[in-house]
């Protein structure tokens, strides 16, 4: 006879105390579930072995295929059913597994379970994407990159889903649907890819002021990081967090990386369309490969729930940052990404984030783009994942145990046991039981706050400052920063077939950002811009502070090479000390050379040494490494400048604003290709020693940024 449930204590508490994850803990959970057909027969999907896999069942050898066939049948049925729906955005995306450990001064911000101990590493999935193209597209167009972060926490999964820009395009979910149609290739022809240079993406955010501030950080070179590991990440909206006592305070997610912020240039992402569709994610996977694993610091800024109203934009609008300097990000955390992924679809295409998978300690606010959000993930990944049950796929499944009474719908995995799928009941002794909220371990309990409105569809008056964070922005930016972001606007304009929209953008837009970097781009298209700002006073906002040092992406250099890849130039003839100094020398600051001949042949060096190529000068072009080394050796650099390709090799290095260096003959090959030897960032020597320790330092400020200027002289 059962027990009566209401007599019970009440929580499984003695298995949720035993529970602990650690950094293996979802490896595990997920090894239950690889396959790895090394030593075993190639069967049927109903395990009948196969012994022919090259011939359908005939009627006679020239004959027609028989019906009758089912390992021809069930093999084409299947595959001609691999493809899932791809994500309506952030369609093109690569992940890694790697772990999330809290410092000690995180537990006293939330009560989450995930920040409480130092020594705990919690395991985590994360998948960086584009926004706008689709899952086969380029992965250095100009767009937003997602970086969503999926915690398997003792207490179940915190989904911290954000992009690698602190802000976003509208205040309010409702918009969502308009901005991706009008971000998304055009639906009469499908035109184009990854790309926001186009009408409809123009009309729509010039008609829609409010996007303005984020427009601007897409037109800015952090629309096209160098690596994920060179990324911030942003969690944009303000959340909650709750400590043990309850108290709840607002803050905002960040991810600093600990590589430093470094973006590509514009030709040199473009370029990388053709060269290297694939150059984030090959990079992200080849790094994890070779032990260089990614690493980024989690940090908040905290704002007491007293303060919300204390600064001069509203804490619930998403198009709006709080400036590091009025409130500084509190380093709380680190998280380091050290696995691949052992299969695409089973774990990078499957992932289902959401922003409304929370654990108690972390709670969400007003924000209205927020509350869309809240919605928005579960329902679109019911079509693209087949169902109520994605829950089980085994990439989302929490590594926390979890019961409940939901049953059935497609593709049940989960075997339930017992008669009660209701709550309360008294057959199955009251199980599965809620939990009361607690300082640990306890049920998730939504901060109480109190809401005493009438019911309206408006946008708050606070929200109306449209343009004064992204004047903050642009003043923040350095002088080779904002010639970029005016090259961009003045490209991406180029591409909107109707006049009136670019006049749009470049008379009624942009002169709120600023009118200098309005006329300079008019002047790029014939159009007079006006003398003072056009916008209403309260769209231009108040904004007190007028820059930002933390907006730049200068202010977080590597300033070291770590992670650097240098190409080292070599023909037949080259001098196999200077190349292998170079590489021992580069080794040890952390980079690796990479050695590149005309062609995949072994090269004879100069004392008759064989030496194997890493590469050819069209397999690993100039956009595809950090900085290039021309290697001496008369006749390897005679070689190198009768060829196009080696030519181009140093013109496109020197237009990238990339450090070069050349030992002994290896300026004749910069001087054939006509790139200046008596310029920042060009060094040349006698000998390796001569030009090392000023190249890696160039190479430390990511580019050579005294350069930018000049550089669009050169044609390559
Ligand atoms: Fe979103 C995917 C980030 C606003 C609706 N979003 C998606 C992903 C990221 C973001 C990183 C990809 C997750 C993955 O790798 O699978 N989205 C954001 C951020 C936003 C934002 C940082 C603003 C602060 N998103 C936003 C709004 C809505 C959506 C306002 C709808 C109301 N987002 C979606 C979506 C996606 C998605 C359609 C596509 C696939 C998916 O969710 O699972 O539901």
């Amino acid at each position: 006879m059962a027990n009566n449930p209401h007599t019970r204590p009440n929580s499984d508490e003695a298995h949720d105390k035993e529970f602990k994850t650690n950094e293996r803990s979802k490896s595990e959970n997920l090894e239950k579930y690889c396959s790895d057909a090394e030593g075993h027969d190639l069967r049927t999907n109903q395990g009948t072995r196969i012994a022919d896999n090259h011939n359908s069942l005939k009627a006679g050898e020239r004959g027609p295929t028989l019906m009758e066939d089912f390992i021809f049948r069930e093999k084409l049925n299947h595959f001609d059913n691999e493809r899932i729906p791809e994500r309506i955005v952030h369609a093109r995306g690569a992940a890694a597994h790697g772990y999330f450990q809290p410092y000690d001064n995180a537990a006293q911000y939330s009560k989450a379970g995930v920040f409480q101990d130092p020594n705990k590493k919690t395991p985590v999935f994360v998948r960086f994407s584009t926004v706008q193209g689709a899952r086969g597209s380029n992965d250095t167009v100009r767009d937003v990159r997602g970086f969503a972060t999926k915690f398997y926490t003792d207490e179940g999964n915190w989904d911290l889903v954000g992009n690698d820009m602190p802000v976003f395009f509208i205040q309010d979910a409702i918009k969502f649907p308009d901005f991706v149609h009008a971000v998304k290739p055009e639906p009469h022809n499908e035109v184009p890819q990854g790309q926001s240079a186009h009408d409809t993406f123009w009309d729509f955010v010039s008609l829609m002021p409010e996007s303005t501030h984020m427009v601007l950080w897409t037109m800015s070179d952090r629309a096209f990081p160098r690596h994920y590991r060179n990324m911030e990440g942003f969690g944009v909206h303000t959340f909650r967090l709750v400590d043990k006592q309850g108290k709840a305070r607002f803050a905002k997610f960040h991810w600093k990386p600990l590589a430093g912020t470094c973006s590509l240039i514009w030709d040199e992402a473009q370029k990388l369309w053709g060269r290297d569709p694939d150059f984030n994610r090959r990079n992200m996977w080849d790094d994890i490969e070779s032990g260089d694993f990614l690493e980024f610091e989690f940090g908040v800024q905290i704002v007491e729930e007293e303060d919300e109203h204390k600064f001069d934009f509203d804490l619930l609008d998403p198009t709006k940052i709080i400036p590091e300097e009025q409130v500084p990000v509190v380093p709380i955390g680190k998280m380091v990404l050290n696995r691949n992924p052992d299969n695409y679809f089973a774990e990078t295409e499957q992932v289902a984030f959401n922003p409304a998978n929370v654990v108690p300690g972390i709670d969400f606010t007003n924000d209205p783009l927020l509350q869309g959000r809240l919605f928005s993930y579960l329902d679109t990944q019911m079509l693209r994942l087949g169902g109520p049950n994605f829950h089980e796929i085994p990439i989302n499944q929490p590594v926390a145990p979890f019961h409940n009474n939901q049953r059935d719908s497609m593709h049940r995995q989960t075997i339930n046991k017992g008669q009660a799928s209701y709550e309360p009941n008294s057959i199955d002794d009251g199980w599965p039981r809620e939990t009361p909220p607690a300082p640990q371990n306890g049920g998730f309990e939504t901060v109480n706050e109190r809401i005493d409105a009438n019911k309206i569809r408006a946008r708050s008056p606070s929200f109306g400052d449209h343009y004064s964070q992204a004047t903050l922005f642009w003043n923040s930016q350095s002088e080779a920063e904002k010639e970029h972001i005016i090259a961009a606007y003045t490209f991406e304009l180029s591409k909107v077939e109707r006049p009136w929209i670019r006049e749009r953008v470049i008379k009624e837009i942009l002169p709120n950002i600023d009118l200098e970097l309005a006329r300079r781009v008019g002047e790029n298209h014939g159009v007079e811009t006006p003398t003072e700002k056009p916008a209403p006073a309260d769209e231009l906002g108040k904004s007190a502070q007028q820059e930002s040092p933390a907006l730049s992406l200068m202010a977080r250099l590597p300033h070291d090479i770590k992670y650097r890849k240098v190409a080292l130039l070599v023909a037949d003839g080259v001098d196999a000390d200077q190349l292998q100094s170079l590489q021992a020398k580069l080794q040890a600051e952390g980079a690796k050379g990479i050695v590149i001949a005309p062609s995949m042949a072994p090269i004879k060096a100069l004392g008759g040494q064989s030496v194997v190529p890493d590469a050819m000068l069209n397999g690993l072009p100039s956009v595809t490494l950090d900085s290039v080394v021309v290697v001496g050796g008369a006749e390897s650099v005679k070689t190198l400048s009768q060829s196009g390709l080696g030519l181009y090799y140093v013109q496109e290095a020197y237009k990238h604003l990339k450090a070069i260096a050349a030992v002994g003959e290896g300026k004749d090959l910069l001087s054939a290709a006509g790139v200046p030897t008596q310029e920042d960032g060009i060094f040349l020597g006698a000998a390796v020693d001569d030009v090392l320790t000023p190249f890696v330092e160039a190479m430390g400020q990511h580019r050579v940024w005294s350069r930018d200027s000049k550089a669009n002289s050169m044609p390559a």
